[in-house]
C-alpha cells in the first residue's frame, strides 16, 4: 500500500457504529428474499446437462430370501444406462453409526439387498437412465423371487400394540442403565407410586423436499461432488469418502437450501451411497429424488418407543424415586444416530426434577421395518412424556394440585449448574420462574375455576402442563472467516440449514463479533468446503456451539488484525481498540482503520478458523400448560388454551427464534393429535401416503401465547441455548395431560397419542376402564 493511500485508508472513517448490538435484533431473514422468489437452491433445483436417472426396486416383503433375480427386462428397456443388484455393490459398506451408548451391535446394512430383503420398501437393485420415468418403468421390469420368512415385528407398530415392555431379546441392539441410590428402600417408604406406560406410534418426519441427491464425479480432477438434502453434510462426506475409497479432499457435499430435514437427514441413507457409486462407476452426473412414498416407506421414522414408569413419592408429594424402562424400535438397519433417541430419553427423563434416586434402563430392539432414528427432540419428548404423565399420576394418587406437586419438586435456579442423578450436569435454568410464568400468563387458577363450573354444566374440559429440559448438544463445531479487500466477511460454518434462517442468525453473530454492519456478512453453510470439518445442524446444537464457533474465529481475527492495525496507525497494538467497521486508536477515535484496508495491507485476505467445544452441555428448558375440551358425542378434541414459557437463553433473533417455536407446535401438535405411522403384521405399512397419514394444516394450529423466560447459558460465551426441539418436547405432554385431566371423571388414567376423536370416544364410553399399566393398581 502507498503511504498515500495508507493515510487515507486510516483516516476515512468507515459506517458509524451500530446503535445496538445486532445480536437480539427481529432482523427479517435473509434467506427469504431468494426463496419467495423461487430462486432457493433444493437439489432437484439443481439440473445438468446429460445427468442420469436413478429408481429403485424395493422389496414387497417384510422378510424373504432372494431366490432369484432376473434384470434382463430392465436393461433392455427404453433409456437404460445400467442395472444394477445387490450383488454388484456387496463390496461397498454400510452406513457408519455413533456408538454413544455401549456395546452397540450393528445389524449388517448392505447397500442394496443381497440374499435376503429384511424390511418392506428396502432396495434390492437400481436402474440408471435418461429420464426419472424411464428408470421407474425399467425398475418395474426387475423380476425377483422372493421366498418370505417370518419377520421380527416391531412391539410398538404392531397392530394391538402390547401395553407393556417386551422380553429384551436376541433383537437387543443395545442396553443401558443408569442407577442412583436406594431405589427400592423409596418405594418401599412411597405414599403413593405413579405408574404410567406409554405406547408411541412412529411418525414420519415429512421434509418439504423428500430424501435428494446430485452426485457429478468429474473424471479430470478426479472428484465427487454431491448435492445432497443433508443437515450434515461434512458427515455425509467422510461416509462417500470412506465408502468409494476417496480421499475426503476430493468429495465436496453441498446443500444450498434444505426443506426440512428434522433429524431424518442427519446420516447417510443405503440409496444415497448407491448413487455416489453409480456416479462414480459411470463417471457421470446421477440423480435420485425420493418420492414421497419412498419416503414415507425407507427413509428414517421417529419416535415409536414403549416407555414404563413408576414415580415413588412421599405424602407431601416429594419425589422419592424413579424407575423406568425405555425400549426404542431401530428398524432394519441403524442411522447414525440410531441410539441417541433412547440414549437421550433415559439421560434425561428426570428433567427439571430433583429426585436423586433413580433406576433407568434403556434398550434399542431392530424389527423387520425402516429404520427408526432421530426425530425433532430425539427422546426428549419421549422422556418430558412419560415424567410429565407420572407427575399428574401422581398428583391424582395424592389429591394435590399437579402445579404445587410440580413446583415442589423442581431444582432451585441457585443451585445450578445441577448434577443429575444420571449424570448430566444442567449448566443453567429457572424451572420455577418458568412454571409461574406459565401459571400467570395462563391465568392457571382462574382455569381451574372455570374447569369446575363447566364441568358443572357438562362440559369435558381438562388442564394439563409440562415442564421439560432441551440439552442442546455436546461437543464442537467449526467456523472460518475470511474478509478481502471489500471489506466483506465470509463467514464459512459447520453448522448447516435446513430452513432455520441460518444465515440471518449467524450473520447477526458475526456483525457484532467483528463490528460490522450484518449486510457486509455472506454466510456460507451447507458445503462441506466451507470449513476444513464440521458437524451439522442438529439436536439443538446450531446456536450454541455453532454461533460460538463463529465468534471464537472473529476473536481470532482479531487478534491477527490487531498488530497490523498498530502497524497502520503507527502505534503500540495495546494502543488499538476495535471500532465500528473495524479498529481504532484507544486515544484518538478519529483515527481508525477499516477491516478492508487491513485486508488490502495483509496482501488481500485476512483469514481465521476456528473450532468451539462446548464444555459439557447447554441446557434450555420449558413449561407448557394447555387447556383442552372434548366434544361428548365425537371425541374430537379442542385446544381452548396453550400458554408456554421457554428459556433459550440470549436470543439472536426474536422472529427466527418464534418461527422455531411455533413450527416445533406444529409438530407436535401433529404428534399429539394426528401422526401414526401403520404397519400390520405380515410387516406391511399400511400408512403410506399423505392420503393415509395426517398432518397438521395452518387451521389446525391453535393460537399459542409465548412467554418469555430466558437465563443464560453457562456454557457458551453467547449465553444462547437451543430451541428447535421445543416444541416437539413440551407442547404433545402438556396437551396429554390436558385430555387425561379431562377424561378424569369418566375413570380414564392414561392415552396414547395420537388423541384422534376415536380415541378419545372409545376411551369416553369404555367401561369399565381398562388398567393401563396392568399393575393392579387402579
Ligand atoms: S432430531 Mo435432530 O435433527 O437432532
Amino acid at each position: 500500500m502507498a503511504p498515500a493511500d495508507l493515510e487515507a485508508a486510516t483516516r476515512a472513517a468507515p459506517r458509524d457504529a451500530a446503535p445496538e448490538p445486532w445480536v437480539g435484533r427481529p432482523l427479517r431473514r435473509i434467506e427469504d428474499a431468494r426463496l419467495v422468489a423461487g430462486a432457493g437452491g433444493f437439489v432437484d433445483d439443481h439440473r445438468p446437462a446429460g445427468c442420469l436417472h436413478v429408481a429403485f426396486a424395493r422389496s414387497p416383503h417384510a422378510r424373504a430370501r432372494i431366490v432369484a433375480l432376473d434384470l434382463a427386462a430392465a436393461r433392455g428397456a427404453p433409456g437404460v444406462a445400467l442395472v444394477v443388484g445387490g450383488a454388484d455393490l456387496a463390496a461397498v459398506g454400510g452406513p457408519a453409526v455413533n456408538p454413544i451408548v455401549p456395546g452397540l451391535r450393528v445389524p449388517s446394512c448392505p447397500v442394496l439387498a443381497v440374499d435376503e430383503v429384511c424390511a418392506v420398501g428396502e432396495a434390492f437393485a437400481a436402474v440408471v437412465a435418461a429420464t426419472p420415468d424411464q428408470a421407474r418403468d425399467a425398475a418395474e421390469l426387475i423380476a425377483a423371487t422372493f421366498a418370505p420368512r417370518d419377520a421380527v415385528a416391531d412391539p410398538a407398530t404392531a397392530a394391538g400394540a402390547p401395553a407393556a415392555l417386551p422380553d429384551l431379546d436376541a433383537n437387543t441392539a443395545f442396553a443401558q442403565e443408569w442407577r442412583a441410590g436406594d431405589v427400592d428402600g423409596a418405594f418401599a417408604r412411597a405414599a403413593a407410586v405413579a405408574t404410567v406406560t406409554l405406547a408411541q406410534p412412529r411418525v414420519a418426519a415429512l421434509s418439504l423436499e423428500p430424501r435428494a441427491i446430485l452426485a457429478s464425479w468429474d473424471d479430470v480432477q478426479g472428484t465427487l461432488t454431491v448435492q445432497l438434502s443433508t443437515q450434515t453434510p461434512h458427515r455425509a462426506r467422510a461416509e462417500f469418502a470412506r465408502l468409494l475409497g476417496l480421499d475426503r479432499a476430493r468429495v465436496r457435499v453441498r446443500a444450498r437450501d434444505v426443506g426440512g430435514a428434522f433429524g431424518a437427514k442427519a446420516s447417510v441413507y443405503p440409496e444415497e451411497i448407491a448413487v455416489a457409486w453409480l456416479a462414480k462407476t459411470l463417471r457421470r452426473a446421477i440423480k435420485w429424488i425420493a418420492t414421497r412414498g419412498e419416503d414415507m416407506l425407507a427413509a428414517s421414522h421417529g419416535r415409536g418407543g414403549i416407555l414404563e414408569g413408576e414415580l415413588a413419592l412421599a405424602a407431601d408429594g416429594t419425589m422419592l424415586g424413579l424407575r423406568a424402562r425405555i425400549a426404542m424400535p431401530l428398524g432394519r438397519w441403524l442411522t447414525y444416530s440410531a441410539a441417541v433417541p433412547a440414549w437421550n430419553a433415559g439421560r434425561i427423563l428426570p428433567g427439571p426434577y430433583r429426585t436423586g434416586t433413580v433406576d433407568i434402563a434403556i434398550a434399542g430392539l431392530v424389527a423387520n421395518t425402516a429404520a427408526v432414528g432421530i426425530y425433532r427432540g430425539a427422546g426428549r419428548p419421549e422422556a418430558a412424556m412419560l415424567m410429565e404423565r407420572l407427575v399428574d399420576d401422581g398428583a391424582r394418587r395424592l389429591a394435590i394440585d399437579p402445579m404445587a406437586l410440580r413446583r415442589r419438586n423442581l431444582i432451585p435456579a441457585e443451585a445450578m449448574p445441577w448434577r443429575t442423578a444420571t449424570g448430566q450436569v444442567l449448566d443453567s435454568g429457572d424451572f420455577a420462574a418458568l412454571l409461574d410464568r406459565a401459571c400467570a400468563a395462563a391465568d392457571y387458577a382462574g382455569l381451574r375455576q372455570l374447569q369446575m363450573r363447566r364441568r358443572a354444566r357438562g362440559d369435558i374440559v381438562g388442564i394439563g402442563t409440562a415442564l421439560y429440559v432441551e440439552p442442546c448438544g455436546n461437543g464442537w463445531e467449526a467456523a472460518r472467516i475470511r474478509i478481502g479487500r471489500d471489506g466483506i466477511a465470509t463467514v464459512g460454518t459447520g453448522a448447516a440449514a435446513q430452513g432455520q434462517g441460518r444465515e440471518t442468525a449467524f450473520a447477526q453473530i458475526a456483525a457484532d463479533a467483528l463490528g460490522v454492519d450484518a449486510a457486509d456478512i455472506r454466510i456460507v453453510c451447507g458445503d462441506s468446503d466451507a470449513t476444513a470439518d464440521g458437524v451439522g445442524a442438529l439436536a439443538s446444537r446450531s446456536t450454541a456451539i455453532g454461533g460460538s464457533a463463529v465468534a471464537r474465529a472473529a476473536e481470532m481475527l482479531i487478534a491477527q488484525a490487531v498488530p497490523l492495525a498498530a502497524t497502520l496507525l503507527q502505534c503500540r497494538p495495546d494502543e488499538v481498540a476495535p471500532a465500528a467497521g473495524g479498529f481504532a486508536l484507544r486515544s484518538r477515535p478519529d483515527r481508525r482503520i477499516a477491516w478492508a484496508a487491513l485486508a488490502d495491507a495483509a496482501g488481500g485476505t485476512l483469514e481465521a478458523a476456528a473450532t468451539f467445544t462446548v464444555d459439557g452441555e447447554t441446557w434450555a428448558s420449558g413449561c407448557c400448560i394447555a387447556a383442552v375440551a372434548i366434544d361428548r358425542d365425537t371425541g374430537v378434541p379442542t385446544i381452548e388454551r396453550l400458554v408456554w414459557a421457554d428459556d433459550a437463553g440470549t436470543i439472536v433473533n426474536p422472529l427466527l427464534a418464534e418461527g422455531q417455536l411455533v413450527g416445533g407446535l406444529a409438530q407436535g401438535l401433529g404428534q399429539a393429535l394426528l401422526e401414526r405411522l401403520v404397519y400390520d403384521d405380515a410387516g406391511q405399512l399400511l400408512t403410506g401416503s399423505l392420503m393415509d397419514y395426517a398432518i397438521p394444516r395452518a387451521a389446525d394450529l391453535p393460537p399459542v401465547t409465548i412467554v418469555k423466560s430466558p437465563t443464560r447459558a453457562a456454557t457458551n460465551p453467547l449465553g444462547a441455548k437451543g430451541v428447535g426441539e421445543a416444541g416437539c418436547i413440551g407442547i404433545p405432554a402438556a396437551i396429554v395431560n390436558a385430555a387425561v385431566d379431562a377424561l378424569a371423571p369418566f375413570g380414564v388414567r392414561h392415552l396414547d397419542v395420537p388423541l384422534t376423536s376415536e380415541s378419545l370416544w372409545r376411551a369416553m364410553n369404555a367401561t369399565p376402564q381398562r388398567d393401563q399399566a396392568g399393575t393392579g393398581k387402579p
